[in-house]
């Protein structure tokens, strides 16, 4: 009688543990350090980068809550530089784990992503100002494992600021904040034909629709006061986590290193301009057109095309 109910108290203690067990999924993740030529503006005028994947931003990591990340670190042999990754998504060793990997050579590390949300990643190598903004940052979004956590975003997008400091290799113009421009997503108003004729790129929506928009400041110094014109943010997430909800909001700051999703719905078509509303940010670079059409591209702000290159 007594070895039955433990049998049954022991079958239902496995039954129960199976599928949380189950979702426990490892994912692996690699990139590779390249130090490369990439465009900063929409005429092609290049700049010398140090990347992830020979692009900047890095690529979006994708994963879920709980999820184990195997990742690995590929330094270029053609490097002239050790790299380093830092995930903001990782509870880890930051000696042992964040160290720097020699060119050609890799380095590898594992995590539990136990937080949900939006996740800045950067090379945290010596002297760090001066790889972040040679260009070495991305994006890890860390889907919430309960999917009703938050409502369902009918489009995403990954937009992510820094600056543009003309000679990275002078570490004095960078501790003083000389910077020049403002980028989003690697470019100078890669996303804003009205400030730029030569850019052929917008972000697009249809009215009705709630887009979300995961921001990140990969800094390297300056704060970021994130504001659409000509609409509201409907609700703001800050690190993207949907435990965090502010509602109704005009504009939110983003410190370097730091990341919120912002939700936006627009009742009508036309344009919303996003900016960092510090305006010498704004106006060096910092504006991406939003625009909100019936017409809007049904590829544009899902799958690869959440980052728009
Ligand atoms: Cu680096």
């Amino acid at each position: 009688m007594k070895q039955t109910s433990l049998c049954i108290a022991l079958g239902l203690a496995l039954a129960l543990l199976a599928p949380m067990a189950a979702q426990a999924k490892t994912v692996k993740v690699s990139m590779t350090a390249k130090e490369v030529e990439t465009p900063i503006d929409n005429k092609g005028t290049m700049y010398r980068s140090w990347t992830f994947d020979g692009m900047v931003p890095g690529p979006v990591v994708h994963v879920e809550e709980g999820d184990i990340v195997e990742f690995t670190l590929y330094n270029d042999k053609s490097s002239k530089n050790s790299h380093s990754m830092d995930f903001h998504a990782a509870r880890v060793d930051v000696v042992k784990d964040f160290e720097q990997v020699k060119p050609g050579e890799k380095g590898s590390y594992t995590f539990r992503a136990d937080y949900p949300g939006i996740f800045y990643y950067h090379c945290g190598a010596d002297p760090m100002i001066q790889h972040i903004a040679r260009g070495m940052y991305g994006a890890i979004i860390v889907e919430p494992k309960d999917k009703k956590a938050m409502p369902k975003a009918d489009r995403e997008y990954v937009l992510i600021q820094s600056e543009l400091y003309q000679n990275p290799d002078n570490q004095a113009e960078m501790m003083d904040n000389k910077w020049t421009n403002i980028l989003f997503n690697g470019g100078i108003f890669k996303y804003d034909p009205v400030h730029d004729p030569a850019a052929t790129r917008m972000l697009q929506a249809k009215p009705g629709e709630r887009v979300r928009i995961h921001f990140i400041n990969a800094g390297a110094n300056e704060f970021a006061s994130f504001h659409a014109i000509a609409g509201i943010w409907d609700r703001v997430y800050p690190s993207g986590n949907p435990k965090n909800q502010l509602h109704g909001l005009q504009s939110y700051v983003v410190g370097p290193g730091d990341a919120s999703s912002f939700d936006i719905i627009s009742p009508v078509e036309g344009a919303n301009a996003l900016v960092t509303h510090s305006m010498r940010q704004a106006l060096t670079g910092g504006i991406a057109i939003l625009q909100f059409t019936n017409d809007a591209d049904p590829k544009m702000g899902r799958g690869e095309n959440i980052l728009v290159r």
